[in-house]
Formats: structure tokens, C-alpha cells, sequence
């Protein structure tokens, strides 16, 4: 009952937003989240108005039905059986016509309505976004990209150009209204547009992103963080992003970069010992943490494409052997993991050749050798070091901002991870 009067009101309030052009956001309701994009009052006044055409209906079939139990109850009474009348043309015509106006004009919102979702226009921002068990990447006409979060610039459409490395995936905006598939060996779009501006300070204010296509063990955690920045923010935030890993001082990098790195990593690998889909990083069966499994060569191997039939990871690292240090063991683990495989696990993690470079392995690396300082979740302990990072990384920034400005040509290609 409380939702059937809610949605009286929302059908109300969503009429007004569509007449009255896109406001930032609708408040949410009994039924929806906010609403936070341009497209997202349209989308509701469809779902409001088929909602109230089912609560009539309803309303009227249980009501007549009701009455006619009791306006023509025949218990008790001699029944005197007789035929009743069998075609009334006006009843029939009148039954007829009315819903399959209705079911046109339903079709027609929902024609035009799903062209207009599903053609961006012309002049939007694309970026790329790549799904593959379990993460999300985006990629910005910069180079610059992310992982963890999807930033975008307010007031103007964004194209999502999407593609998948492995399954099905779906990308789900809720607070936009937008959902679309991912398709392996395809390309599919979906785009928004939205004035919701969120505060670049404040890590608290964001919207949620989630795949909605059931993509295997950890699709539960394929969510993460959607920003609408102003012109100025998204701009900062892009060139930021681009080269973020440049602005760490090389002594900061495996504490600064590993943690933001290794969430493409936790998925899989564990920090605490206890196997996932990859084996931990951390202490398991008896022969310590990766770091020690590799500098010892105690670590068990089993297969592979490189494989010549050694039994640990002591056959394959050292002076002449496949890989010369415990380093270039590493970083090919990460490049090319089907080269070896650890015993009991199968070929299963992805390349992130062309995704993590070298300073982003430099830093994963060094996180694996200081794992006693962090925490279990990948967080790193001393926050104190962590505070005075920041300050370095800030001063290099204003380093980094003033020196392009005395440049003609800004140093903006580089890409990083
Ligand atoms: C989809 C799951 C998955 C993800 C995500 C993943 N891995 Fe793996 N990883 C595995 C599996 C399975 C193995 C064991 C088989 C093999 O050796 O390739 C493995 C093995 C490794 C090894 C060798 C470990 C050893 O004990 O010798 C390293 C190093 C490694 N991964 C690093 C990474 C890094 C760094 C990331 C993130 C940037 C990552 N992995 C992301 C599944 C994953
Ligand atoms: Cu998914």
C-alpha cells in the first residue's frame, strides 16, 4: 500500500522532471535509486506509468471479480440453469481497442526510448572499458587508466566503448538507468550523460558500478566506484592518473603504487596464506611467503608452456637457467603466467602484459618482499610513512605542473598503470 502511494507520487514527480528537462538528480523512491543522468527521468516515467496501469487493472479485475462473488451467489437457491447472452459488440470492441491502444502507445515510449539509450551522440567522450574476470579497466583518450574507479566529465555524453577478454560481462549503472552486455570477440556501446557532480575530496560521495552478468567465482566483487567531476577536476584527475606512478619517489613506490596495484591482483592471490583461485602471496605449505618461495627455489612448479620437467622453481631461476633472478621470474609470472604453472592451480590468470609497466612490476615486487607490512587486506600498516609519501608525491606534482608550463610541449603521453 505504501508503494502504491509512492509510485502515485513518483509517477508525478518523474512527468515533472521529463517536462521540465533534466534536473542533476531525482530523489530516490519505494521503487528506484536516484536518479543521476539525463536519460534517468524518461526511463522512470515509463516504469511509473506501466507500474500504474498494472495497480488499475488490478484494482479493477479484483474489484468486479469481488463484487460478482457475492452480487450472484447461488448457494442455497433452486438454480434454474439458462443460457446467457453470447456476443455484445460494443463490450467486445471496447475491451479490444482501449488496451491495444494502450499497448501501442507502451510500445512507442519503449521504442524511442531504447533508440535514444542505445545511440550515443556525436560528440561524446569515449572510453574504453575492458571486463575480464574479475575487474573492470577503463582507458581515457590520454592513456591514462583505472581500475578502481570510473571517472567521468559532467554535462556531457559519455561513450562507453566496451569490449571483454573472457565472458559474458554486464555493466550496470543503476543511479544512471544504463545496463548494457559485454560480449567477447564484440564491441558493444552504452552511453550517459550526467550533472551529478560529485565532490573530488570527499571519498564517500560516488555512485555504484556493477556487473550484472553472472561471470563466475568473485563476480560478486566486480563493483566499483563511478565520479562525475566538473571540467576542471576531470581534467586534473585524467592528467593525474596518466602519469601517477611517476609521481612517486622510487623509495615510496612498493607501499604508495602496490596496494592500488595489487586490487587487481586480490581477487586471486591472498596475502594471509590461504589459497584462492591463485596461490597466496603469503606463507603456504611450509616453505614460506612468494618471496621466499622464489629466492629459495622451493616454490613447487608443474607444467607449462616453458616447462622441461623441474619439479621446483630452484630448476628454473639462477645463472643460465630460464630465468637468471627471482625478479625475472616475477615479472614473467606476470606477463606471461601460462609459461610455468604453480603446482595445483591451472592456467587461469590473465596477462597483464601491456596493462602493468615496469615500474608498476617494480612495485608489486617490492610489495611482495615487504609483505610483513601489510595488513592481510593489502593496506599498507605505517601510515605515518604513508602521510609524508603524500607530501613528496604533492610537491612532485607542483614540481611536475610548474616545469610543463615553462615547456612548449607538456609532457602528457606518457601512460602509465
Ligand atoms: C584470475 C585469477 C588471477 C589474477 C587476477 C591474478 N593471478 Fe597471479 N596467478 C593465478 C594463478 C591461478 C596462478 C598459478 C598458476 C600460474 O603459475 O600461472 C598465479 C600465479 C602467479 C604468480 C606466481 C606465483 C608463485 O607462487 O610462483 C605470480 C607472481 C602472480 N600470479 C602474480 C600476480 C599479480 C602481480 C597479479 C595482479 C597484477 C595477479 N597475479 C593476478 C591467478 C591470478
Ligand atoms: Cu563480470
Amino acid at each position: 500500500m505504501t508503494g502504491l502511494l509512492l509510485s502515485g507520487f513518483d509517477l508525478v514527480t518523474s512527468l515533472l522532471a521529463t517536462t521540465a528537462g533534466a534536473g542533476a538528480v531525482t530523489p530516490a523512491n519505494f521503487w528506484m535509486p536516484e536518479g543521476a543522468s539525463i536519460q534517468a527521468p524518461r526511463v522512470d516515467f515509463a516504469f511509473d506509468l506501466i507500474n500504474w496501469i498494472n495497480y488499475v487493472f488490478f484494482a479493477l479485475i479484483v474489484i468486479v471479480m469481488v463484487w460478482f462473488c457475492i452480487r450472484y451467489r447461488q448457494r442455497g437457491k433452486n438454480v434454474e440453469f439458462a443460457p446467457g447472452p453470447i456476443h455484445n459488440t460494443t463490450l467486445e470492441v471496447t475491451w479490444t481497442v482501449i488496451p491495444t491502444l494502450i499497448l501501442i502507445g507502451i510500445f512507442f515510449m519503449g521504442f524511442t526510448g531504447y533508440l535514444d539509450l542505445y545511440t550515443p551522440p556525436k560528440n561524446s567522450y569515449d572510453i574504453k572499458v575492458t571486463a575480464q574476470q574479475w575487474s573492470w579497466e577503463f582507458e581515457y583518450p590520454n592513456g591514462a587508466k583505472s581500475t578502481d574507479e570510473l571517472v567521468v566529465p559532467a554535462g556531457r555524453p559519455v561513450r562507453l566503448v566496451m569490449r571483454s577478454k573472457d565472458v559474458l560481462h554486464s555493466l550496470f549503472i543503476p543511479d544512471f538507468r544504463v545496463k548494457q552486455d559485454l560480449v567477447p570477440g564484440r564491441y558493444t556501446y552504452l552511453w550517459f550523460e550526467s550533472n551529478a557532480i560529485n565532490d573530488p575530496d570527499d571519498p564517500s560521495d560516488f555512485r555504484w558500478l556493477f556487473c550484472t552478468e553472472y561471470c563466475g567465482k568473485s563476480h560478486w566483487n566486480m563493483n566499483v566506484q563511478v565520479k562525475v567531476f566538473d571540467d576542471e577536476a576531470f581534467e586534473t584527475w585524467t592528467k593525474d592518473q596518466a602519469r601517477w606512478l611517476d609521481m612517486i619517489d622510487d623509495q615510496d613506490l612498493y607501499f604508495m603504487a602496490g596496494p592500488k596495484l595489487y586490487a587487481r591482483c586480490v581477487t586471486c592471490h591472498s596475502l594471509d596464506g590461504s589459497d584462492g583461485s591463485g596461490p597466496s602471496w603469503g606463507p603456504r605449505g611450509g616453505l614460506g611467503d612468494l618471496w621466499a618461495r622464489v629466492t629459495n627455489g622451493t616454490g613447487k612448479v608443474d607444467g607449462g608452456r616453458k616447462s622441461d620437467g623441474g619439479k621446483t622453481l630452484a630448476d628454473y631461476i639462477g645463472n643460465g637457467k630460464l630465468y637468471g633472478t627471482a625478479e625475472d621470474y616475477i615479472r614473467n609470472s606476470i606477463y606471461d603466467p601460462g609459461a610455468l604453472l604453480v603446482s595445483g592451480f591451472g592456467n587461469q590468470m590473465p596477462t597483464f602484459e601491456g596493462q602493468l609497466n615496469d615500474r608498476a612490476i617494480d612495485a608489486l615486487i617490492g610489495m611482495m618482499q615487504h609483505l610483513d607490512e601489510f595488513n592481510a587486506d593489502g593496506t599498507f600498516k605505517d601510515q605515518e610513512r604513508v602521510n609524508a609519501a603524500l607530501a613528496r608525491i604533492e610537491a612532485n606534482k607542483a614540481a611536475a605542473s610548474q616545469a610543463s608550463m615553462g615547456v612548449t610541449e607538456p609532457a602528457e603521453t606518457e601512460t602509465s598503470d
